[in-house]
């Protein structure tokens, strides 16, 4: 009797033990913390209150906003190439765009290689990737995903799921959002979570939802001083087709009724957008139009006053497609703070990279340029971020991976990925004064849409030296001190010799850290180039002259 009661107390004591050690286990596993990775596509920073901007002030954004008033905000984030898929393959490789291959937009993402989703999955948490996804093949490294096909639509677009594309009725921005509070009520409750939620909105032909269509109708928004820039001295700003009031399409951008027979109709295949509306969709919004395009119409305008109405009809369009992500962000924080999730998770905003709302006379992306070359980011995770925390180290979409493997106990994995992780400036043993001071920047995407040429750059505190070539040779220098809207290209200034001797250096030698091989500055042909710009001023609506 004595030995049974022996043997079930001995056993008690292991079981209980081994008890004891998978609860501790669980323990830890539940304190990681769960990681929601909010990215629009094209969301410009100065398109977010939280940053200040005049333009914002009157399209204010107050649940992004959140983000950054509970949380920290960086003023100085970028990108490494200001371009959607190669944004992409950064922050899943924690690798520039020349490691991880992808280069331009229409490259193949080869998702065989690590990624921080893979790393995160490997260490035990549940993996979910909804909405855009532009690298071609499919995700790696998710539990679940549900993309949006290639650019997507905003109206009714094809999500593929499993490998089967099918046509989901709906609004994108909302339809992304559903799918994503889906998920996070559906996931396995005892793993910690990352769910990368990427929106398509504000991308390009901007179209809004049909509650915010006629949303900012009585404003004026405040055109940037340097939307007529002659851009002198900058040989490669010259040649840009990305200027609104020269560029941009009468019926896909303006959303202007088209005249049966005109180029944009013959030439376009892009107002099909309007097309996957259904009727009740498309009534709702030709009314919306309708009386502004007719006073449109009636006005007459012509030159610099054409001009200004064209940003006007874009800043109206862009701003309110905004306005259904920053409800979208509303509910997703929402969703945390009613299940208790709030204080546990890593919530981040960001873009894939900036957007020029006017400024140079742009819309689009792709120079490194402040406007495209920055991005915005807002962190909230309560536990480590105390609440209006501002940041003003130089950071970069480069160091996303490397931040998310950190937070979640997983460094092991960052081994040769090229970012710096930010978790130690966040969690204040690490001053901003010793992250990284120089920026290392490549854009690949030559010719193509917008014609925006090759180059590569850095970026210290105060200078940026770039270097645009392929069918050109043109350095360019700027003080950003003195310039700020970098109109003056110093980089013949004798005053300047120095400094720029200084960077030429410092290029070289991050080229070096970064791995950098000559295959990295191959040229187009003449003829491929010539062919392109061709195509573009033929798609072309009536350019201002
Ligand atoms: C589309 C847009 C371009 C845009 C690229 C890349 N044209 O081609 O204006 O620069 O996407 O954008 S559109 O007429 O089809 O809207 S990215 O965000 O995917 O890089
Ligand atoms: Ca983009």
């Amino acid at each position: 009797m004595k030995s049974i009661w022996a043997i079930i107390v001995l056993s008690c004591l292991f079981g209980c033990k081994k008890q004891q050690d998978s609860t501790v286990t669980d323990t830890i596993a539940d304190s990681r913390p769960n990681i929601l990775f909010i990215m629009s596509d094209d969301h410009a920073f100065q398109a977010i209150s939280a940053y200040g901007h005049p333009l914002s002030k009157l399209a204010p954004t107050p649940n992004i906003d959140r983000i950054a008033e509970e949380g920290v905000k960086f003023n100085k984030a970028y990108v490494t190439n200001s371009i959607c898929g190669p944004s992409r393959a950064v922050i899943l490789t924690g690798k520039h765009s020349h490691i991880n291959g992808f280069r331009q937009n229409g490259d193949r993402f080869n998702g065989d290689q690590p990624t921080f989703p893979k790393f995160l999955q490997k260490e035990g948490y549940q993996t979910a990737m909804i909405g855009k996804w532009h690298l071609h093949g499919y995700p790696q490294g998710f539990d679940y995903w549900n993309i949006i096909q290639d650019q997507g639509n905003y109206y009714n677009p094809n999500f593929i799921k499993d490998g089967d594309t099918t046509v989901i009725k709906g609004y994108a921005t909302d339809l992304i959002t559903e799918d994503a509070i889906k998920w996070l009520d559906s996931r396995e409750k005892s793993k910690p979570f990352l769910l990368m939620v990427q929106h398509k909105a504000p991308h390009r032909n901007w179209m809004p939802a049909l509650r915010h269509i006629n949303k900012y109708d009585s404003i004026k928004f405040p055109l940037p001083d340097t939307y007529f820039a002659d851009h002198v001295g900058q040989k490669a700003a010259q040649q840009q087709l990305q200027t609104i009031y020269k560029d941009m399409y009468e019926g896909h951008d303006l959303k202007l009724t088209i005249a049966e027979g005109s180029s944009e109709l013959a030439n376009n295949p892009w107002t099909t957008d309007f097309d996957r509306m259904s009727p009740e969709q498309r009534e709702v919004w030709d009314e919306a139009y309708q009386a502004k395009n007719d006073a449109f119409h009636r006005a007459n305008l012509k030159g610099r006053a054409l001009a200004e109405w064209k940003g006007q009809r874009y800043l109206h369009d862009y701003l309110a497609t905004v306005a259904a992500v920053d409800e979208s962000v509303g509910s997703l924080l929402d969703y945390l703070e009613a299940n208790g999730l709030a204080e546990n998770t890593l919530v981040v905003y960001t873009s894939d990279q900036g957007f020029y709302l006017g400024e140079k006379g742009w819309f689009d992306k792709r120079f490194m340029y402040e406007e495209s070359f920055r991005t915005p980011l807002l962190m909230r995770y309560p536990k480590v971020i105390a609440p209006g925390t501002e940041n003003d180290a130089m950071v970069q979409n480069l160091d996303f991976a490397e931040t998310f493997l950190d937070f979640a106990g997983a460094s092991q994995y960052k081994k040769d990925m090229q970012g710096e992780s930010l978790k130690p400036m966040l969690t204040g043993t690490m001053k901003e004064a010793d992250f990284r001071n120089i920026l290392y920047y490549h854009y690949y995407d030559y010719p193509a849409f917008h014609m925006v040429k090759k180059h590569y750059g850095i970026k210290t505190g105060r200078y940026k030296l770039m270097h645009f070539y392929d069918d050109i040779d043109a350095w360019e220098f700027y003080d950003l001190t003195s310039d700020p809207e970098e109109l003056k290209n110093l980089i013949d200034d004798p005053e300047y010799e120095d400094i720029i001797a200084e960077l030429q250096r410092k290029l070289d030698s991050v080229q070096d850290v970064y791995k950098v091989t000559d295959r990295e500055f191959e040229t187009a042909s003449q003829e491929q180039i010539n062919k392109s710009y061709e195509l573009f001023k033929r798609l072309r609506g009536k350019p201002m002259e």
